[in-house]
């Protein structure tokens, strides 16, 4: 599949996924939507990917959904926009959270509507400066969509989820550090350099046991405590058997650099 709107390419171990509409500010259309979908199913399927790092290209992350793509014209029937929920958005998250490595996301500008919920879906997101996070959707009459209503009080508590999404006021990244909606603010030129440090470097750590604390982290949002002892064991069952589980062992024990492989 030959890629129109996003830039896509894999290196050392990272494949950094780019959404290339910025005259649109990366907002999702179909294309958009079908690109991202073969480009992560590329990431599963490729053994040799160890991180995902996804970005935007131009000023803006991404205004989520392409509005001009919506036909409201008085007169014509109402759009279900349960069915590009359920075709598009809720794929697109889940796939980017079950991935089975550390996922970054670089926000590199404003990001709105469903664009602000989707770093949100990922492991370490990293904010430029000057970027920004919308709630937008009722500006337009929508409800936070793309798990927003599920990652938002969740993030930052209750009260602050409800602001922002009833409000749909520009939070800035600095205020988004701030209130642990994401990882880390970075100056604007060093976020492309600082994202891909840090998805290099997870590169080459053991990715599999990185793949299995992403798991068990994410489970233990809805799980109680005694299901989230219960899983603790398992994934460590699982993780006691993988090699980069002897290779960190053995480098130890010997006193080198370990070589991990991901498995
Ligand atoms: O429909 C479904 O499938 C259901 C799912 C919905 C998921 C959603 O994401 S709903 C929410 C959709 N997004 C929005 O409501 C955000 C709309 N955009 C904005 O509010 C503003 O553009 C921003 C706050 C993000 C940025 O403002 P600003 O002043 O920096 O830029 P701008 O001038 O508004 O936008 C620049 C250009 O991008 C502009 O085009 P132009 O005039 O230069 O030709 C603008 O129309 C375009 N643009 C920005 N956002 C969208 C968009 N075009 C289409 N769709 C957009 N979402």
């Amino acid at each position: 599949m030959n890629f129109e709107h996003i830039l896509f390419s894999i290196e050392a171990g990272v494949a950094l996924l780019s959404l290339n509409r910025p005259e649109q500010l990366n907002s999702f259309n179909t294309s958009m939507h079908l690109e991202v979908k073969e480009a992560l199913k590329q990431v599963r399927q490729n053994p040799e990917v160890r991180v995902l790092l996804l970005t935007g290209e131009g000023r803006g992350f991404c205004a989520g959904q392409d509005l001009s793509d919506r036909n409201v014209a008085p007169g014509t029937e109402a759009p279900d926009l349960g069915v590009s929920i359920e075709t598009f958005y809720n794929p697109l998250i889940r796939q980017l959270r079950d991935l089975p490595m550390p996922v970054i996301c670089a926000v590199n500008g404003v990001a709105a509507g469903a664009g602000a919920n989707i770093p949100l879906a990922c492991d370490l997101v990293l904010a430029a400066r000057s970027a920004s996070f919308i709630q937008a959707f009722c500006k337009i009459g929508l409800i936070p969509d793309s798990g927003g209503t599920w990652t938002l009080p969740r993030l930052v508590g209750m009260a602050r989820a409800k602001a922002l999404a009833l409000l749909g006021n520009r939070l800035s990244a600095e205020q988004a550090e701030q209130w642990g909606l994401i990882y880390r603010c970075v100056d604007d030129a060093q976020l492309r350099d600082e994202a891909l440090t840090l998805a290099r470097h997870l590169a080459t750590q053991p990715t599999y046991g990185l793949a299995l604390i992403k798991r068990s982290l994410n489970a233990s949002l809805s799980n109680t405590f005694d299901e989230q002892l219960e899983l603790e064991r398992d994934l460590q069952r699982l993780a006691g058997r993988s090699e980069d589980y002897r290779e960190g062992v053995s480098a130890f024990m010997d006193k080198r650099t370990p070589a991990f492989k991901g498995r």
